[in-house]
């Protein structure tokens, strides 16, 4: 069929899902940007979202007249980027996956689009309220760690891999005496033979404790826990029978009901979210979603602090992205612009946005000057690889903190902390 003759076919269509105008209750309201596949309006393509993600399929059945309010409704068609609003009711309360799988699911891999980006998400109260959202927050984390009014420091075991948990557990003491708040793991660091979770466990908050008395700080070890489900719950209690206050989790490869069923073993315990393989569906700027999305239901489900990106560092994102998804996780209501959603968060905590990625201490005014003092800046490389070692590079990233907050320039501030200069020396140069 020409594609003239298509149109005046879709002409023709009556559109069961299409109500531009209508305006949203008690609903989930997606915005999605919708390329069409050759041959289909936008109205079309759109019309095949709306039906596979809520009550239809790709050809017409016998529907009862009792379920027909239960169809999504697309109310907003701007150029590409299009609105839909699914009743609420269409999805059991408290079930991250359920909701991912009708407004994120079949429909990415429908041939009515040749492009389909999901770019945000926003909740209705019932469902917001349907889920724990984060038990610290970031006030929670601020109590937790007494620390307040900066950003946090914190640093991940590098090498990644292989080293013995006696190893470990002396680079994250190191990283704590020189000033780091948080020691976390690496995101593929689980149980190996040679490093294995109750040994590394035992000796790194051993470690934090001795920390602790030598600085009269209090200091948190993000275990991570990323396993199989069962063998995760397990790890975590086993964190809390010995003392931790935080675990870790890679929020993706373990899922969310991973994710859910963790958050809600209700271990009192802060959870941090790793975000890896996120890009494989957020890079694509035309097709999967925005990290926003996934940062959304990470708070709802109940991650404490989770990785946002640097917008400098190694890894692709730009500041504004960034800055956007800082507000979407802290903030308690955000307002809606052109690519964002408006969501009243009803009371769950924030979630505490973490920047890191490539950083090193030449990168701190710019992370404080954007994204202000309610962050974790994170430094794997960054600290580790300074020439004198762990505890001299995480001295140098706590004293760019310092020259930050006091408006000192880093150059500035070097002359009088050789630790700083010579990080500069080795990274800015
Ligand atoms: C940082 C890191 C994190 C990345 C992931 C790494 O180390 O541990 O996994 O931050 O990216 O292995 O790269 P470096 P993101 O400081 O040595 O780079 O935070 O964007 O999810
Ligand atoms: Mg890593």
């Amino acid at each position: 069929m020409t594609k003239k003759k298509q149109e005046k076919r879709d002409i023709e269509i009556e559109y069961t899902y299409l109500k531009l105008g209508y305006k949203p209750k008690e609903d989930i309201i997606c915005l999605f940007r919708i390329e069409p596949a050759s041959g289909y309006t936008m109205k079309k393509a759109a019309e095949n979202v709306a039906l596979e993600s809520s009550i239809g399929t790709w050809t017409t059945i016998p529907e009862k007249k009792y379920m027909m309010h239960l169809g999504a409704k697309i109310f907003s068609i701007k150029g590409n980027l299009v609105k839909i609003a699914y009743p609420s009711e269409l999805f059991e309360k408290g079930n991250a996956p359920n909701i991912l799988s009708s407004v994120a699911g079949n429909i990415f891999g429908m041939k009515a689009v040749k492009n389909l980006r999901l770019e945000d998400i926003s909740f209705p109260k019932s469902i917001v309220k349907s889920f724990q959202g984060p038990f610290l927050g970031i006030e929670g984390i601020r109590k937790t760690l007494d620390v307040w009014n900066r950003p946090f420091l914190g640093t991940i075991v590098k090498p990644k891999l292989g080293l013995k948990p006696e190893d470990h557990a002396k680079s994250a003491y190191d990283s704590w005496l020189g000033g780091c708040d948080f020691v976390k793991d690496d995101e593929n660091l689980s149980s190996q033979d040679f490093n294995k979770f109750e040994a590394r466990l035992s000796k790194t908050l051993e470690a934090r404790d001795r920390a602790e008395e030598e600085t009269g700080e209090k200091k948190a070890y993000l275990v991570n826990v990323s396993a199989e489900t069962e063998e995760m719950i397990r790890r975590a209690e086993l964190v809390k029978k010995q003392g931790g206050k935080f675990i870790m989790i890679d929020v993706v490869t373990c899922g969310f009901s991973g994710l859910q069923t963790l958050r809600e073993a209700n271990l009192k315990l802060g959870i941090h979210g790793h975000r890896a393989m996120h890009a494989a569906f957020t890079r694509n700027k035309k097709h999967g979603m925005r990290m926003i999305v996934l940062a959304d239901f990470c708070r709802l489900i109940g991650v404490d602090s989770l990785h946002i990106g640097t917008g400098i560092g190694k890894l692709e994102g730009d500041i504004k992205e960034i800055h956007e998804l800082e507000e979407e996780i802290e903030y308690n209501k955000n307002r809606e612009t052109q690519l964002r959603l408006a969501q009243d968060w009803y009371g769950i905590k924030p979630t505490l946005a973490v920047c890191s990625g490539g950083l090193h201490p030449g990168h701190v005014p710019f992370l404080i000057r954007h994204l202000g003092r309610d962050i974790s800046i994170q430094m794997g490389g960054g600290i580790h690889g300074h020439p004198d070692g762990t505890r001299v590079g995480a001295i140098a990233a706590r004293q760019a903190i310092d020259a930050a907050l006091q408006h000192i320039s880093l150059e500035k501030y070097a002359e009088r902390y050789p630790e700083l200069r010579d990080a500069l020396d080795l990274w800015e140069k």
